[in-house]
């Protein structure tokens, strides 16, 4: 480039100048948000996190979210300000530490700059970036409810939870979700229904709508949880009622005479971070520093290619750190096998929840196992024809699952259409709140074994690509966590 600029300017010097302007305005035109890897993580490749749970059988859940926290943090402050120095400090630069990674906009000459240095593993694309000058307000400041033991008496309870033996938790062994974060990273949730406002988590640190940062967690009046598209403490939804829908499946208590609710005395923590792995990585930050337990996520990414490795490294990580992870196993029974279930559900640690009817067949609409992961950068396992067996457990899909109405009081409609697996991951999110209500310090791979040793076959025998190790039995699942 220099040697071309000096030739051009012994002759046609004032062309060249603007020749080159152009091409930097091009370059500049051209940049792109990434994610730089960094070369140090807790994990380093895909054996690394059975070995992690292995060494790690013995510990307390709450012990290791505080350690591998602090731990995530370090390796980040390390690492990180080496990769931009190298890059000559670029603007706007900013910093994860969920996984070590650097979400930055560059031309594609730095990028390559950038996949040159040792301290970089990968470049991801990143997605959005959010204008984080924004501020907001959130429309009602509710105030911390006193909440009764929780009594299912004089209530319906649909036959959704009977099924699941989920009210065999509540009576019997007086687990209700009580003590339980459940972040729900979906599309916003209505915390104005009279269902759901009292178990709606609020943030103790934060004062509401005073346009101050009180708790210092770099987000201003984060109240209930973020919408960190819009970088706003709002998280109403708008016209998609999705997140109400699969929030009312983990904790809808019920104050209007119908139990929708898995865990009835759980917290919800409702986040939005569609638009990319860098706000997935933001909302996954917040659900670990904030103190929720367990992740529920109703979507499916697909086409991610190697960067699903990237997500699969989040989940994994965030898995150490004490975050039981569930999402639906999605409704693309037209796609290919092995990519119809997809990302973040065929991460092999997040719990893949599946589907079956209330006569526990298999429907139509859902998506089936298995998933591959050869191929993908840093992983390179589960290869085809066998790949890696999902589902992992089954719920139920719907139609005909009772959930809080649009509005802020009421249900749907007993027989109301709706359905598909974003409806199965709060089924198994809540379950996982009352394994964890019951045994707070069970960890999270734990879990998983418990949902599948005591979930019930359908067949053909033994964990299937259809229906995962079985129909979850709450009761069994709960009995089995406060064994020992
Ligand atoms: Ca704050
Ligand atoms: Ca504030
Ligand atoms: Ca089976």
């Amino acid at each position: 480039m220099l040697a071309r600029l000096f030739a051009a300017l012994l002759l046609l010097a004032p062309l060249a100048y603007a020749e080159e302007e152009s091409e930097m305005e091009e370059e500049l035109k051209q940049k792109r948000n990434v994610i730089l890897l960094g070369k140090t993580q807790l994990l380093n490749d895909a054996r690394a996190y059975p070995k992690f749970c292995k060494q790690n059988a013995n510990r307390k859940r709450s012990e290791l979210r505080k350690e591998i926290v602090a731990k995530l943090k370090q390796i980040a402050a390390r690492e990180q300000p080496k990769i931009l120095k190298a890059l000559g400090d670029p603007e706007g630069a900013r910093s994860l530490w969920v996984v070590n990674a650097v979400a930055v906009s560059l031309t594609p000459k730095q990028i390559e700059q950038a996949k040159k240095l040792k301290t970089v593993k990968w470049v991801y694309p990143a997605g959005a970036f959010p204008d984080e000058s924004v501020k907001g307000k959130v429309s009602e400041v509710l105030k911390p409810a006193r909440r009764e033991p929780f009594s299912a008496k004089k209530k319906k309870i649909p036959w959704n939870l009977e099924m699941l033996h989920v009210p065999k938790v509540w009576e019997e062994l007086h687990v209700t979700g009580a003590g339980v974060i459940v972040a729900m990273l979906d599309a916003g949730v209505n915390y104005k229904h009279q269902d759901l406002r009292r178990n709606i988590w609020i943030n103790p640190k934060e004062v509401a709508n005073n346009g101050k940062d009180d708790d210092g967690n770099g987000l201003v009046d984060d109240l209930y949880g973020f919408h960190f598209v819009r970088w706003k403490p709002e998280v109403l939804p708008g016209n998609v009622h999705h997140g109400t829908f699969t929030s009312s499946v983990v904790a809808g208590d019920g104050t209007g005479g119908k139990v929708t609710g898995v865990a009835p005395r759980a917290r919800l923590m409702p986040l939005i971070a569609w638009g990319g792995p860098y706000l997935a990585a933001r909302a996954y930050q917040y659900a670990l520093e904030q103190g929720a337990d367990v992740l529920s996520m109703s979507f499916s990414l697909p086409g991610l290619g190697n960067t699903r490795g990237l997500w699969r490294l989040m989940s994994e990580q965030a898995c150490c750190a004490g975050l039981v992870q569930i999402s639906g196993a999605g409704n693309f029974p037209r796609a290919k096998i092995p990519v119809q279930i997809r990302i973040p559900e065929g991460i092999p640690c997040v719990i893949c929840a599946g589907g079956v009817t209330k006569k526990k067949k298999f429907p139509r609409f859902v998506s089936k196992g298995p998933v591959e992961w050869a191929g993908v950068e840093f992983y390179e396992d589960y290869p085809m024809p066998k790949g890696l067996i999902k589902p992992d457990v089954c719920a139920f899909p719907g139609p005909a699952i009772a959930l809080c109405a649009p509005g802020d009081e009421g249900y749907l409609p007993d027989n109301n259409g709706r359905h598909g697996n974003s409806l199965s991951a709060p089924h198994v999110a809540g379950v996982c709140a009352l394994i964890l209500s019951a045994a707070p310090d069970t960890n999270v791979w734990r879990v998983k074994e418990i949902l599948e040793q005591t979930a019930k076959d359908i067949p053909p025998r033994g964990k299937d690509n259809e229906t995962g190790a079985g129909l979850m039995n709450a009761y069994e699942a709960v009995k089995k966590a406060l064994e020992k």
